[in-house]
């Protein structure tokens, strides 16, 4: 089956309101005729509307980086799942490895995330990786499989066809190395077989799984040759409005 690539920019801490009404500004006509690819900018909280209202009209839909799991409730400083849809946001980074990091996400609190997501029609990005030492362990594998598992646990087949993995080795995050596309390929495949194991063929065919770890423009195109890579979730190339651009043209 064929998947249609999506290419989603993770800004992380970065950008004013101004500073993300520049870059829709910027970006929004020049991509106004691509298509076979899936356009995502996962922004900050704060710019979120901003997008929205900068984007309205154009293919490139807006994303969050984070959600609280519950409706609703005392929860200093989160943000619900409703509170996104009601900007019309479409997607949601869930697990990124500087969350699990830095703010105590586990593969328990990724899994009621992502279905918190899926249930407000959110399609969650959910991120998996190894770290520098467990790759030379020779745990990639185990790692990223153990990841998958709990993340889709008590999910839907219909429902993890829909959502997007992806697969993001630590040690190539914003670091400069990223890791081969055949070695990238391989892990992903690996996640795939995960997927196919825990429901079917068909769903395992369905599902996206992006390749994220300093993509640029120059290297998306090796990464999305190969057969099993749908996408990329990339952060410092997203941030520039020409990258952005270039890292679509790269990928159509
Ligand atoms: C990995 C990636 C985006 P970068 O975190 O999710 O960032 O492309 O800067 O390595």
């Amino acid at each position: 089956m064929s998947r249609t690539p999506v290419i989603a920019g993770n800004w992380k801490m970065y950008k004013t309101t101004a500073e993300a009404r520049e870059f829709a500004a910027a970006v929004k006509n020049e991509l106004q005729n691509v298509s076979g690819v899936e356009m995502v900018v996962c922004a900050p909280f704060t710019t979120l509307s901003v997008l929205q209202e900068a984007l309205a009209g154009s293919k490139i839909a807006v994303g969050a980086q984070n959600i609280h799991f519950a409706e609703e409730g005392a929860y200093t400083g989160e943000v619900a799942p409703r509170m996104l849809t009601d900007l019309g946001v479409r997607y949601v980074i869930i697990g990124h490895s500087e969350r699990r990091a830095y703010f105590n996400e586990t593969n328990e609190t990724v899994n009621k995330k992502v279905q918190a997501a899926l249930k407000h029609d959110l399609v969650p990005i959910v991120c998996v990786g190894e770290d520098l030492s467990e790759r030379e362990a020779g745990q990639t594998f185990s790692i990223v499989e153990t990841q998958t598992r709990a993340a889709l646990a008590g999910i839907e087949a219909g429902q993890a066809a829909g959502l997007t993995i992806a697969y993001e080795p630590i040690w190539a995050i914003g670091t400069g190395k990223s890791s081969t596309a055949a070695d990238a390929n391989e892990v992903i495949a690996h996640i795939r077989k995960t997927v196919a194991e825990l429901y079917d063929g068909e769903t395992a065919s369905r599902i996206r799984i992006q390749y994220g770890g300093s993509v640029k423009p120059e290297n998306i195109g090796e990464y999305l040759a190969q057969p099993d890579i749908d996408g990329a979730l990339v952060g410092g190339a997203s941030l520039a409005p020409d990258s952005y651009v270039g890292l679509i043209r790269g990928a159509v």
